[in-house]
């Protein structure tokens, strides 16, 4: 671990740890620790060894965000841009509303997902093995309960030689050893043990466990029923909380290792094939903008636009709901697709 002092972050880091934390802000939390043995140091690693982070700062258990609130709250407010004095609600039910782009002239592909931690065990930043071993059996064991079209099987990273695997890696349904952000986090500790996926018999669920948050609840399809796909997640989700304790917090939410994902922890977003919005960044750039949603590389995070095919999601997650954030997702989508066929 890189030793912390006041002056750790290198003059070209312009995170937004590096701009809230001021050295009074440091001197006050440096001693702090959480239960589970949490500190500053361990959460500002990222942050400092990679300086081209634009948040800089993990959480490593619940009570993290609480102990060293006066970090996290200015990061929360710059990042989210809510009011805190609110509560999070959250509102998660099935919807109805008819499809973006029903002849799939322009959508490829769409993805919900949210992440969950549980109650209990530190995040995966911080998670020791034998925990991240008995974490997976009791999620691997409510998973393995679940029916209809839910019903599925785990496979679990660490028998990678199987033919389960192997199969499930060429479907592109496994997930890698994470980034170098989440690397210098901890996240990568012992990987892949105790990683693994669950995935329904139909593949449209998976559910990715001990990654950046111990579930990563995912509904992927190649149409754009947005609502069909919403409803789907939504039952899975339904049903794991009946068995699982999901860590939330009255005005942040669910919680996540990575402070830019609570709230909701959703994010909901299409591949969508835009060739002439994509000559025209500064339009593209206002509508999306316009309906709070934000353009990705074609491979996620921190990746390239290829072929003009964007990745637009919902950019807020905190003090907004679930069926707002999707159907916040359709009206977007309709206002991009009716650029794009007047241009
Ligand atoms: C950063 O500070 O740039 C990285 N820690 C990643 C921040 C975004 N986090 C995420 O998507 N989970």
């Amino acid at each position: 671990m890189v030793p912390v002092s006041f002056d750790l972050f290198s003059d070209a880091s312009t995170s937004l740890v590096k701009q809230y934390l001021s050295a009074e802000l440091f001197n006050q939390l440096k001693d702090k620790v959480t239960a589970t043995g949490f500190t500053l140091e361990k959460a500002l690693q990222s942050g400092i060894i990679n300086p081209d982070s634009a948040i800089g700062i993990y959480a490593g258990d619940a009570q993290s965000y609480q102990c060293f609130s006066s970090i996290f709250i200015p990061i929360i407010l710059h990042y989210h841009g809510v009011n805190l004095g609110k509560k999070h609600s959250t509102d998660i039910h099935l919807v109805d509303f008819q499809p973006p782009d029903p002849e799939g002239k322009y959508i490829r592909s769409s993805r919900v997902r949210v992440a969950r931690n549980i109650s209990g065990f530190s995040f995966s930043n911080h998670i020791a093995l034998a925990e991240r071993y008995r974490l997976e059996k009791q999620v691997v064991s409510v998973l393995s309960a679940l029916g209809g079209d839910l019903k599925g099987s785990y496979c679990p990273f660490e028998h990678c030689e199987s033919s389960q695997f192997k199969l499930l890696k060429q479907q592109q349904l496994t997930f890698e050893k994470g980034d170098r952000f989440q690397d210098a986090a901890g996240i990568n500790a012992d990987f892949p043990k105790g990683r693994g996926i669950f995935y329904s018999d139909d593949r449209r669920l998976r559910v990715w466990l001990n990654e950046e948050d111990h579930l990563r609840i995912i509904s992927q399809e190649t149409s754009a029923d947005l609502a069909g796909l919403f409803n789907h997640l939504t039952k899975a989700i339904l049903e794991l909380e009946k068995k699982l304790p999901f860590v939330r917090d009255e005005r942040f939410g669910y919680l996540s290792s990575c402070p830019t994902n609570i709230g909701t922890s959703m994010r909901a977003g299409v591949h969508i094939q835009l060739e002439k919005l994509g000559q025209r960044k500064e339009l593209l750039s206002s509508i999306t903008k316009g309906h709070d949603l934000q353009i990705r590389g074609t491979q996620g995070e921190k990746t390239r636009v290829e072929n003009n095919v964007f990745d637009i999601s919902n950019s807020r997650r905190l003090g907004i709901s679930e069926v707002d954030i999707i159907t916040g997702l359709n009206e977007g989508l309709k206002a991009l697709i009716d650029a794009e066929e007047k241009l």
